[in-house]
């Protein structure tokens, strides 16, 4: 192949992103409840042992390109579009309006706010620190970026606690760390309840959202399972305003199983934000887009979600690779991640109605009909058939994820 030069890269990557096909329109995109974060999108492909790879980018270009996508929602950082030093200055309030109008022009609305307590030096010993001026700070930080929600008409609130933690052993104490953390976001929710009557509007729902390690060695909240034994210990003062926001590639790092940990939230009533991606278990934060790596792991996790009426948030909280430009961000890396969400979705649909899958299932509970004190063996040789199902849906799944269920085959 001849070599493509300069101005010719760009058109060779739309022509071959038309030719891949199967894009959703912006006005199907914008109908699910799909939200596009500011740092994904202004993420510049930097990393302990990698320089950026791409130009910074403004909330104002952002929203503007979620808009040509059919991205209909927002979710930021404090400081993704405030620096640090600007927080509760003139220049805040200015930035704040300045969002409130592109969104506006652009047909947005802000989903979701969340404090960065994980990035600046302040936060090295984490915003529960030992210094009492720290977390004072950190108090007020937490309000403040609740206050900015309900000036933006956010709903929801994230708290990523990734500096809860520490790198060498014995130097903080456990117990009284996360009592202070908690101190923290009762002091959001209270400046929440205060700020919704003078807003005039609902509370937001704040949502605590767990990573097995990094930045931290080792996080005193490290999973979603831990954080719910957290919200109900007694600590909250009020534990039904906190819920969770999992994040799929977070419990696959500590080896768990995504589906699994998301249905614990849905018992418990916890699950109300969910930060969507992809990646490999046991390793570090890699942020994939959704569906590049675990395809039908996905589908099966949005069967769950389908099946018990969870519609999102779904929060694309993906790094686009660094080898991705700055105009490939937004023409192939944020649409591909939505139009893999919604074709898995849809397919989700698939399953949950397909006749095949309906009656296995309804045969397994049905069971074989065998009276319980005949015995372990006896039961066991009753239901031995019945049980070759589970295979069988589990193909069924494959057979709807590759198509085949629509006739898709090979000639051979
Ligand atoms: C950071 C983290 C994400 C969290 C963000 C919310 S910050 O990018 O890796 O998983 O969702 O604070
Ligand atoms: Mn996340
Ligand atoms: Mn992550």
């Amino acid at each position: 192949m001849k070599t493509v030069s300069g101005g010719d890269q760009q058109a060779l990557v739309s022509r071959l992103m038309q030719a891949c096909g199967g894009g959703y329109t912006p006005a199907q995109r914008r109908k699910y409840f799909i939200t596009g974060p500011q740092w994904a999108a202004a993420y510049e492909g930097q990393a302990l042992f990698h320089a950026p790879t791409r130009k910074p980018v403004g909330f104002e270009e952002v929203i503007r390109h979620f808009e040509e996508i059919g991205i209909g929602h927002w979710t930021t950082h404090d400081t993704d579009v405030i620096p640090t030093d600007a927080l509760g200055t003139e220049r805040q309030e200015e930035t704040v309006g300045a969002i409130r109008k592109a969104l506006d022009k652009h047909g947005l609305e802000c989903s979701m706010v969340t404090t960065e307590t994980f990035h600046h030096a302040v936060w090295a010993a984490s915003p529960a620190a030992e210094a009492p001026e720290v977390r004072e700070y950190a108090k007020w930080r937490l309000a403040n970026t609740v206050k900015i929600g309900h000036q933006l008409g956010a709903r929801f609130a994230v708290y990523w606690p990734g500096s809860l933690g520490y790198q060498v052993q014995g130097a903080i104490d456990e117990t009284q760390t996360l009592k202070w953390y908690a101190e923290g976001l009762n002091h959001a929710c209270e400046a929440d309840i205060a700020l919704a009557r003078e807003y005039k509007r609902d509370t937001l729902k704040h949502c605590m959202e767990a990573k097995p390690f990094e930045p931290a060695a080792e996080i005193l909240l490290p999973t979603s399972d831990a954080m719910l034994a957290f919200i109900f210990s007694g600590l909250l003062k009020h534990p039904e305003m906190v819920g969770l926001n999992p994040e799929y590639l977070h419990e696959l790092m500590w080896g768990a199983a995504p589906r699994a940990a998301l249905a614990r939230a849905l018992l418990c009533g916890k699950l109300w934000h969910f930060d969507i991606n992809d990646g490999y278990r046991l390793k570090h934060d890699v942020d994939i887009a959704v569906g590049l790596v675990n395809p039908l792991d996905w589908l099966n996790v949005l069967v769950l979600l389908r099946t018990h009426g969870y519609h999102g948030p779904f929060n694309l909280d993906y790094k686009p690779p660094r080898t991705t430009s700055n105009h490939g961000v937004f023409s192939v890396s944020f649409p591909t991640a939505v139009d893999r969400f919604i074709t898995l979705w849809e397919m989700a649909g698939e399953v949950a109605g397909d006749p095949i899958i309906h009656e296995a299932v309804a045969a397994l509970k049905a069971g074989a009909g065998a009276n319980p004190g005949e015995g372990a063996a006896a039961l066991a040789e009753a239901n031995k058939e019945l049980l070759t199902l589970h295979e069988l849906i589990s193909h069924r799944i494959f057979q709807i994820l590759v198509g085949a269920h629509q006739g898709r085959v090979y000639a051979v």
